[in-house]
């Protein structure tokens, strides 16, 4: 990592923020900020109090913010009572918001519809009441897998209105993912579509959802309900399944919602960790709620005339935080976007963003990468071909941004005139946690600066100590707060070994990250420390891809590891031990291509490894461990300069370094 470290902080340049911004932004300058750090330094639970109140709308208000009685399992703001639908939608009634654009929705196919809040209100109140007419009521837990679409955000906020936890599947995860998930989750109601558009192709949903009942397993449902993107042909089970129109026919326009505990979970996200099983990670309502209200305004410094785009899938965290509610609690326009940026051609974005007068775009470096290589291939599609004028302030999420995709990014898309927020944040940790403010502190490309006040982020060893500036080591929470995940789902003593291991003695959340911070005190991140890969931002678990790979009936033994990559960021390579006798040339690629398929059925396309290496053995230690230090270097094509001495089988490097 230290090679890493010492490349970034050598990264000079400095961008200040545009004089304009500054005193019109949310947290106008640098001594704004330090006020705030210093108000949360003094009294933590007394700054998450004041900003509870003033952000968010209480049923019944609460009494006291933070109950650490039983570490790390953290609750705030426990007594108030409140509806997070209500707090997305039935506040802005009877505002000038009420007739304000809530989503404009661009199909894939270029067509768009836009909805107010007075619209989005109405259609959640009645797909809830359909639901409550069903006799779904709170606590119980909805599987939602649904396309990039209104319906998709209505379903969600439904759920929040009813107190039906959601968990939201992504679109691309297979039949066996949503399996699991049915499964873990003990789902009552699954809600999802026939097919989903991307790219000018249909994908169907629904049958994936008849492929996980197949299963076997999936007796807690008691519906399924379909709502029609296409109108593709799917099989519809009676009694079980249901159209979304007829789930809505003759509802009223009016639900009351149900109020609920602070500390209801408003939703489950399965998301990838050190071991083969999926976390699920349990959110908290009005925690939540309220850092997805603050870092709209905070960070992305939102005002009632901006136009909005967060291009991430509602499938991710990004989505749930950034489109479902953020934008929602702050009666921001947004825009919703069904397809992918290189469709109908690469400059597809830029025309959007031109298109709907977008203000602040938030995308991921995964898609910027994708953009310059398409925008210097294609000249048409170059964002200098396209009016951005309409554009403030960008922001990215997902992954590290190497600095020169910063500057691409920077130059030619915010023609250096809007800051760029690198917002570094986790499915756990609900909202952001580590970003620039655009009118507080000067940027540079690839550090994602400082914690926003009132988040104690630090970088510890091994031993809990704060390491010196410019030294790499663990990020680390010192503090809780209130958007932190609960627990894993079913699961607390995961949850505390994950996040509150021994090895701090408990004290503090450990990110998975490993990081470093310069001498002027901004944080650069370096990438998972655990076995935890980052492909396009999304994370996968190697050990979910071994496993995959070994329940393969050709597969004795399988490791994964990670392999940097231009486009992706990270790539998926796997060693695979066949249980036949190792194949010849010709084989090897038709059995590499069947597992590649295999691993997309099993978890999603997203987990297929970029390349697969058959050897008769894997680098093992003389008790048994496999040496996945080597196993990278060979993945990267580099000499083996470390000790193998411990080698149990020294020879199989050589068959593993063949690609096929
Ligand atoms: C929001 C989200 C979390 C992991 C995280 C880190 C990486 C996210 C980043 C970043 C560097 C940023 N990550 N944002 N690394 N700079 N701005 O992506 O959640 O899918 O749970 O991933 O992504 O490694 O630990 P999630």
């Amino acid at each position: 990592m230290s090679a890493q470290i010492e490349s970034v902080l050598q990264e000079g340049r400095l961008f200040p923020p545009p004089k304009g911004f500054v005193s019109k932004a949310a947290i106008a300058g640098m001594d704004q900020y330090q006020a705030l750090c210093a108000e949360a330094e003094k009294d933590h639970a007394g700054f998450w109090a004041r900003l509870a109140r003033e952000h968010l709308v209480w049923h019944k208000p609460f009494s006291r913010a933070l109950d650490d009685s039983n570490a790390p399992f953290f609750k705030w703001f426990d007594d108030g009572e409140l509806n997070v639908s209500w707090n997305c939608l039935d506040r802005h009634l009877g505002t000038p918001v009420e007739n304000k654009t809530a989503i404009v929705f661009e199909a894939d196919d270029g067509k768009v519809s836009k909805v107010t809040y007075r619209e989005l209100h109405e259609r959640v109140c009645r797909f809830a009441n359909g639901l409550r007419a069903l006799g779904f009521q709170k606590g119980e837990r909805a599987i939602v897998y649904m396309p990039m679409s209104v319906e998709g955000v209505v379903a969600m906020q439904a759920c929040a209105r009813l107190g039906i936890i959601h968990s939201v599947v992504f679109g691309g995860f297979s039949a066996k993912s949503i399996h699991e998930r049915i499964i873990d989750a003990g789902a009552t109601l699954v809600i999802t579509a026939d097919e989903q558009v991307r790219g000018g192709k249909h994908i169907p949903l629904k049958p994936a959802i008849d492929e996980a009942f197949a299963m076997g397993g999936c007796d807690s449902v008691r519906k399924v309900v379909v709502y029609r993107r296409t109108g593709g042909d799917v099989a519809m089970q009676p009694g079980r399944d249901m159209a979304w129109d007829e789930v809505v026919a003759g509802q009223s326009a009016q639900c009351e919602p149900a109020w609920v505990g602070a500390e209801h979970p408003l939703f489950i996200l399965y998301t990838s960790g050190s071991t083969g099983k999926p976390k699920g990670v349990q959110h908290a309502s009005a925690g939540y709620l309220l850092m997805a209200a603050l870092t709209m305004k905070w960070t992305f410094d939102i005002k009632p005339e901006d136009i909005f785009w967060c291009t991430a899938d509602i499938g991710w965290v990004t989505g749930h935080t950034y489109i479902t509610y953020g934008p929602l609690a702050c009666g921001a326009t947004q825009v919703v976007f069904e397809g992918v940026p290189t469709f109908p051609h690469a400059g597809r974005f830029w025309e959007m963003i031109d298109r709907h007068k977008v203000s602040i775009f938030y995308t991921a470096p995964t898609a910027i990468r994708s953009l310059v290589k398409a925008g210097e291939s294609s000249p048409d599609h170059h964002p200098r071909k396209y009016d951005l004028s309409s554009l403030r302030l960008l922001g990215s999420v997902g992954e590290p941004i190497n600095p020169e995709a910063w500057m691409w990014y920077y130059t030619n898309v915010g023609r250096e005139r809007c800051p760029i927020v690198d917002t570094w944040w986790q499915t756990e940790t609900g909202g952001h946690m580590i970003t620039p403010l655009p009118g507080v502190h000067a940027l540079k490309p690839g550090s994602c600066t400082m914690p926003l006040p009132g988040v104690a982020a630090a970088i510890v060893d091994e031993t809990g100590t704060d390491v010196e500036k410019g030294k790499g080591g663990f990020l680390v929470i010192k503090k809780p707060w209130p958007s932190m995940i609960r627990t894993i789902w079913g699961d607390p003593e995961r949850f505390r070994k994950s996040y509150y291991p021994d090895d701090f003695k408990g004290r503090y959340y450990l990110a998975g990250d490993g990081a470093s911070r310069d001498l002027d005190g901004y944080f650069w991140i370096m990438g998972r420390i655990d076995d935890v890969l980052n492909v396009s931002g999304h994370r996968l678990g190697t050990m979910e891809i071994e496993s995959a790979l070994v329940s393969n009936p050709l597969v004795a033994e399988a490791a994964v590891v990670g392999r940097p990559d231009d486009m992706t960021g990270e790539a998926v390579v796997a060693f695979v031990v066949l249980k036949q006798a190792r194949p010849s040339a010709e084989e090897a690629k038709r059995i590499a291509n069947d597992l590649r398929n295999w691993v997309g059925k099993e978890i999603g396309a997203i987990a297929k490894p970029k390349d697969i290496r058959f050897g008769e053995n894997l680098p093992k230690t003389r008790s048994g461990k496999i040496m996945r230090r080597l196993l990278r270097s060979v993945a990267k094509g580099e000499e083996i300069t470390q000790d193998v001495s411990t080698l149990e089988n020294p020879a199989i490097l050589d068959q593993l370094k063949q690609a096929n």
